[in-house]
């Protein structure tokens, strides 16, 4: 079965469109009206959707052969009824199209679509799994948690390619709003280092706006028995990679700033020469608000933004806006973070353990 959309101003478009695409056997799956544009609710269109479906062409080419091409009496009449079965199936189609027309999608579709409104995945993606998922549902006729399996694995495999399977650079740095969580994810990423693989690391922090900023990060230094160097400015900056250079990996801290201030991204520039060799983490909290993290995202646009990480996935139950992020930026994300442990609380971002915790509350049937 072949499905396709038609986004169209009336139904006369919307068949004209089908019986050239997809020829004369199309059935129409489903319609929906719905407004677009407008300016303060005036100039608002009607525009419809329309869902159209086709069979295989090996199932219209046996149809067509089975016409005879000189009818006689006998031929005559399981021509006849084959013209009756014919106009049967299309009666029952275009009952069917009168029933679709005004109602919404199949039910297991509806209660797909809603579940994944729910964890508050954009509209835009949802428009990309829709026609797939009709595809799939009349094709195999699921049920809701069949679907669910079936649109757990399109989100594996629409974002698989958004994992990150590097590894660190010599210098790696985290940058973001305030209190996401940046000084914790660095403690973890260099605990993890000394712990798992036995690295020399360092420790270096612009972050000189808060004194509780500097002892926060002194007391994982000294745990990991890792040296500190507090820079006020680039040239301390400059300095300080020299004076780290012997260590396998250097961690930068950076001060969380109220990310609508323009000022905030341009000081960082000023103090952290971002070089080949430094590798840049964007720290999102998944409890913002989606419309903040572009804001922040776009702000930061102008920093060479390696990767993202994204905290705080404990605190939340709706965590579509790490799928969003992905989506919207073409970006890549590195780790994904989930209590205030230091260092276990924080692990690699895998879409198939991540796409699990996003469908995990959906209740079965
Ligand atoms: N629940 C939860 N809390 C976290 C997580 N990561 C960090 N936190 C907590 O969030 C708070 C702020 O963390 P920080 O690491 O200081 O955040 P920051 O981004 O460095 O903050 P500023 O430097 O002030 O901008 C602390 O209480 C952390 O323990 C997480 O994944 N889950
Ligand atoms: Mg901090």
């Amino acid at each position: 079965m072949k499905v396709k959309k038609y986004v169209v101003a009336s139904m006369p478009q919307a068949m004209k469109a089908i019986r050239s695409d997809l020829g004369e056997e199309a059935v129409i799956l489903h319609s929906k009206q719905f407004r677009t544009g407008g300016f303060f609710g005036l100039f608002t269109k009607t525009k419809m959707e329309v869902l159209a479906a086709v069979d295989s062409v090996e199932k219209l080419n046996v149809k067509k052969k089975s016409a005879p091409a000189e009818p006689g009496m006998e031929d005559n009449t399981s021509f006849m009824k084959q013209q009756l079965s014919e106009l049967n199936a299309l009666v029952s189609q275009m009952s069917q199209m009168q029933k679709v027309s005004s109602s919404s999608y199949p039910q297991a579709v509806e209660n797909v679509l809603a579940y994944l409104r729910l964890q508050e995945i954009d509209e835009a993606i949802l428009e990309n799994v829709e026609t797939p998922m009709l595809e799939y549902y009349y094709l195999h006729r699921p049920n809701s948690n069949q679907l669910m399996k079936w649109t757990q694995s399109w989100f594996v495999n629409q974002f698989k390619a958004s994992e990150w399977s590097g590894s660190f650079k010599k210098y790696v740095s985290v940058v973001g709003p305030t209190g996401v969580g940046k000084t914790t994810t660095l403690a973890k990423l260099a605990a993890k280092c000394v712990l798992e693989h036995n690295q020399k690391i360092a420790f270096i922090t612009t972050d000189t706006y808060r004194i509780s900023a500097i002892e926060q990060l002194k007391t994982y230094a000294s745990i990991l028995n890792a040296p500190l160097t507090i820079c006020y400015n680039g040239a301390d900056f400059k300095k300080a990679l020299v004076e780290t250079e012997a260590y396998d990996v250097i961690f930068i801290d950076t001060a969380g700033r109220n990310f609508l201030e323009e000022q905030y991204v341009s000081d960082l520039k000023k103090i952290i020469t971002f070089q080949e060799n430094l590798q840049t983490f964007l720290v999102l909290a998944l409890t913002s608000k989606v419309s903040d993290m572009k804001a922040v995202y776009e702000r930061f646009a102008s920093l060479p933004v390696d990767q993202l990480i994204f905290t705080k996935r404990d605190e939340t139950t709706q965590k579509g806006s790490l799928l969003n992020m992905l989506y919207h930026y073409g970006q890549r994300a590195a780790f994904t973070t989930y209590g205030q442990d230091v260092p276990e609380d924080i692990s690699p971002f895998k879409i198939e353990v991540f796409i699990d915790d996003v469908f995990g509350d959906w209740k079965d049937e």
